[in-house]
C-alpha cells in the first residue's frame, strides 16, 4: 500500500488542548511558523548588530560602548546568526516545513514528533547562542569562521565562555537540522500523493529537498570540527592547536593542524551557501512562473541544474583558502571546479529570463522581489567569478570586495526571496493579504538601499580597505573620500534597517486587518492553493488526498478561458474546459 493510501485510512493524531495545538505542536504548519518567528527574531538582533558595526565604520567613535572587542563580537554574532540561525532555519525549518507537505499533497511530515523536537532543539540552540551575550567575557569574537588557533587562544574576545557556548549551540543546531532534514527528505520521497511524481513536484520542493540533502551531508563536518575544537578548548587535546607561543608563554598544545579546521569548516561552509541558495532558487522559480502566468522554461533542466549545483558544491570548498598557503595545483583544481558551477547556475538564470520572456508579467510585490533577486544574484555571482580565480582572489581576499560579494549573493539575494515568498504565501498561512502599498514601499527602499550599501563596497575593496577592521583612521592608502563613502553607506544601512519596521508592521497589522485572501489569490496551480480550508486545517486535506494529473506550471494554456490549470485537473476535465470556453483564448469554437 502506498503511503498516500495509508494516510487516507488512518487518522492523524489530533491535538486536544491549546498547548498541544500551538505550543507542543506536531503540525508542520505550526512548527513552520514557530521556526520562522524565532528566525526572524534572531535575524533582527543580527540586523541591529550590523547597524552598530556600521556606525563605528561610518562614524568612528560615535557609539560610547563600541571598542575593538565589542566590534569583533558583534561581527561574529552577526555573521553566524545571519547565515545559520536566520537563513538556514528559515528556508529549511520555515519554508520547508510549511510547503513540503502541502505541495506534495501529504497530511503532514512523516515523523511529526521528531519534527516538533527539531524546533525545540533549534530554540535551545538559539537560547544558548543569545546567552553568550550575558556570560563573563561576552560572546566570541573569533569571526564567523571560528578559525583556531585564535578562536580559543587568549587575547581573542570571548575565549572562555563565549566560544564554548557558540560551539555547543552549533552542535545543538545541527542536531535540530538533522531531525528536520530527515523528515523533509523522507516526506518528499515517501509521502507524495497519488500522481505526484518527482518530476511533477514544484521547483520549491526540489530546491528545499536538495538543500536538505546538502545539509545532511555537510553539517556533520561542522559537527565534528565543533566537537573537536571544544575538546581542544576544554580538555587540552590538540586536534587543531599547533605547538605555539601565546602571550609570551608556550601553550600545552602540540601537533594540531589549524588548516585541518579550515578544510572541515569550508567543506561545510561552501555547501552551506547552497543550503541557502537552492531553496531560494526553487521559491523564486515558482514566484516567477505564477506571477508571469507562464510555464517555467526548461523544468527538467532546472531540476537537474539544482542537482548538479548541489553535487558540485562539495568539490569547491578550498576556494575559501587560496591564501592559506596551499599547493598551487590545489588552487588550480578548486578554481576550475568553482568556475564549472557557474554553468548550471547561469543556466538557471537564462531559464528564469526565458520564463519571463513575453509573459503576462504582474508586478505584484512577490514578483518585484523575485525580479530583484535575479538581478542581485547575477551581480553577486559575477564578482564570484573574479574571486574564484586564485590570481584575482589573492589581492582581493579579506577586503571589502569580498564583503560586498558575499552580502550580495548570499545575504541580500536570499533575503529578497524570503520577502517575496512571505508576501506570496502569507495569504495561505493567515487567510489575509499583506498590504500592497506598504509592501511596495518596503520593496523599493530595501532594493535600492541595498545597492547603495553594497555597490560602493566593491570600490572600497579594490582600494584595499581590509575587512574585519575596527578602525580605518590614519591609513595613508585610505583617502578621505573613502571615509565619506563609508559614512554614506552607514546612513543607507540605517535607512534599510529602519525600512524593515514597515515590513514587521505589515506582518502584524495584516494578520488582523488585511484583506481576506480567499483560497487562491494568485490563481496558482500547486496543491497548497487547493486545500479545502484557508488557512489549511490540521491534516491539510479532507478524507481523500488530492490526485495530481499534471505539473504545477500550466499557465496561459491555449484554448481555455482561465489562464491556469491546477495540478488536480485531469485531461478529461481539460477537454470539458476547452469545449466550454468562449473567450479570446478559445480555439475551435467561433466566438
Ligand atoms: C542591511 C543588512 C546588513 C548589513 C548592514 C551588514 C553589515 C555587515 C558588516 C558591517 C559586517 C562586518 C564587516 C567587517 O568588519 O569585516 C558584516 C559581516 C558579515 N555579514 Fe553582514 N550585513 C547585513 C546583512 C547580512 C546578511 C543578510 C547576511 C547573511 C548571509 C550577512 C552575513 C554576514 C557575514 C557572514 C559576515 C562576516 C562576519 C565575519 O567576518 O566573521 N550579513 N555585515
Ligand atoms: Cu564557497
Amino acid at each position: 500500500m502506498t503511503y498516500a493510501e495509508m494516510a487516507e485510512r488512518e487518522a492523524l493524531h489530533e491535538p486536544k488542548s491549546f498547548w498541544t495545538k500551538y505550543v507542543w505542536s506536531q503540525d508542520h504548519k505550526v512548527i513552520a511558523v514557530q521556526y520562522s518567528l524565532t528566525a526572524i527574531f534572531v535575524g533582527l538582533i543580527a540586523l541591529v548588530l550590523s547597524a552598530l558595526m556600521r556606525m563605528q565604520i561610518g562614524f568612528p567613535g560615535s557609539l560610547e560602548f563600541m571598542n575593538a572587542t565589542a566590534y569583533y563580537q558583534f561581527m561574529t554574532m552577526h555573521g553566524m546568526i545571519m547565515v545559520i540561525y536566520l537563513l538556514t532555519a528559515l528556508f529549511l525549518g520555515g519554508f520547508g516545513n510549511y510547503l513540503i507537505p502541502l505541495q506534495v499533497g501529504a497530511r503532514d511530515m512523516v515523523f511529526p514528533f521528531v519534527n516538533m523536537l527539531s524546533y525545540w532543539f533549534y530554540l535551545l540552540a538559539v537560547i544558548i547562542l543569545i546567552a553568550s551575550f550575558f556570560v563573563p567575557g561576552g560572546p566570541t569574537g573569533a569571526g564567523w569562521t571560528l578559525y583556531p588557533p585564535q578562536a580559543i587562544s587568549t587575547g581573542t574576545p570571548g575565549t572562555d565562555w563565549g566560544i564554548i557556548l557558540m560551539l555547543i549551540s552549533l552542535v545543538i543546531f545541527i542536531v535540530a537540522a538533522t531531525m528536520g532534514g530527515l523528515n523533509y527528505v523522507t516526506t518528499v520521497l515517501q509521502a507524495r500523493t497519488h500522481g505526484m511524481t518527482l518530476m511533477r513536484m514544484p521547483l520549491t520542493v526540489w530546491g528545499i529537498f536538495m538543500a536538505t540533502i546538502l545539509a545532511l551531508l555537510a553539517f556533520p563536518a561542522l559537527f565534528v570540527s565543533g566537537l573537536m575544537m571544544l575538546l581542544d578548548k576544554t580538555v587540552g587535546t590538540s586536534f587543531f592547536m599547533p605547538e605555539m607561543i601565546s602571550m609570551g608563554q608556550p601553550t600545552d598544545h602540540k601537533g594540531g593542524s589549524p588548516i585541518l579546521f579550515q578544510h572541515l569548516f569550508w567543506f561545510f561552509g561552501h555547501p552551506e551557501v547552497y543550503i541557502v541558495a537552492l531553496p531560494a532558487f526553487g521559491l523564486v522559480s515558482d514566484l516567477i512562473s505564477t506571477h508571469a502566468r507562464k510555464n517555467i522554461f526548461g523544468y527538467k533542466m532546472m531540476v537537474w541544474a539544482i542537482v548538479a549545483i548541489g553535487g558540485l558544491s562539495f568539490v569547491v570548498w578550498a576556494h575559501h583558502m587560496y591564501v592559506s598557503g596551499m599547493n598551487p595545483y590545489f588552487g588550480f583544481f578548486f578554481a576550475t571546479t568553482t568556475l564549472i558551477i557557474a554553468v548550471p547556475t547561469a543556466l538557471k538564470v537564462y531559464n528564469w529570463l526565458l520564463t519571463l520572456w513575453r509573459g503576462d508579467i504582474h508586478l505584484t510585490v512577490p514578483m518585484l522581489f523575485a525580479l530583484a533577486f535575479i538581478l542581485t544574484f547575477v551581480v553577486g555571482g559575477l564578482t564570484g567569478l573574479f574571486l574564484g580565480n586564485v590570481i584575482v582572489d589573492i589581492p582581493l581576499s579579506d577586503t571589502y570586495f569580498v564583503v560586498a560579494h558575499f552580502h550580495m549573493v548570499m545575504g541580500v539575494a536570499p533575503i529578497l526571496v524570503v520577502f517575496g515568498a512571505i508576501y506570496h504565501w502569507y495569504p495561505k498561512i493567515t487567510g489575509r493579504m499583506l498590504n500592497d502599498t506598504i509592501g511596495k514601499w518596503h520593496f523599493w527602499i530595501t532594493f535600492i538601499g541595498t545597492y547603495l550599501i553594497y555597490f560602493p563596497m566593491h570600490y572600497l575593496g579594490i582600494l584595499g580597505m581590509p575587512r574585519r577592521y575596527f578602525a580605518y583612521e590614519d591609513y595613508q592608502f585610505i583617502p578621505q573620500s573613502a571615509h565619506d563613502l563609508n559614512a554614506f553607506i552607514t546612513v543607507m544601512a540605517i535607512i534599510v534597517g529602519a525600512a524593515q519596521i514597515l515590513y514587521l508592521y505589515n506582518l502584524f497589522y495584516s494578520y488582523r486587518h488585511g484583506k481576506p485572501a480567499g483560497p487562491n489569490p494568485w490563481k496558482a496551480n500547486s496543491l497548497e492553493w487547493l486545500t479545502p480550508h484557508t488557512p489549511p486545517k490540521h491534516g491539510n486535506w479532507e478524507q481523500k488526498l488530492p490526485v495530481v494529473h499534471r505539473w504545477a506550471y500550466d499557465y496561459s494554456v491555449p484554448g481555455i478561458d482561465q489562464d491556469y490549470l491546477p495540478q488536480t485537473v485531469s485531461d478529461e476535465e481539460l477537454e470539458t474546459l476547452r469545449a466550454n470556453s468562449v473567450g479570446p483564448n478559445s480555439i475551435g469554437k467561433p466566438s
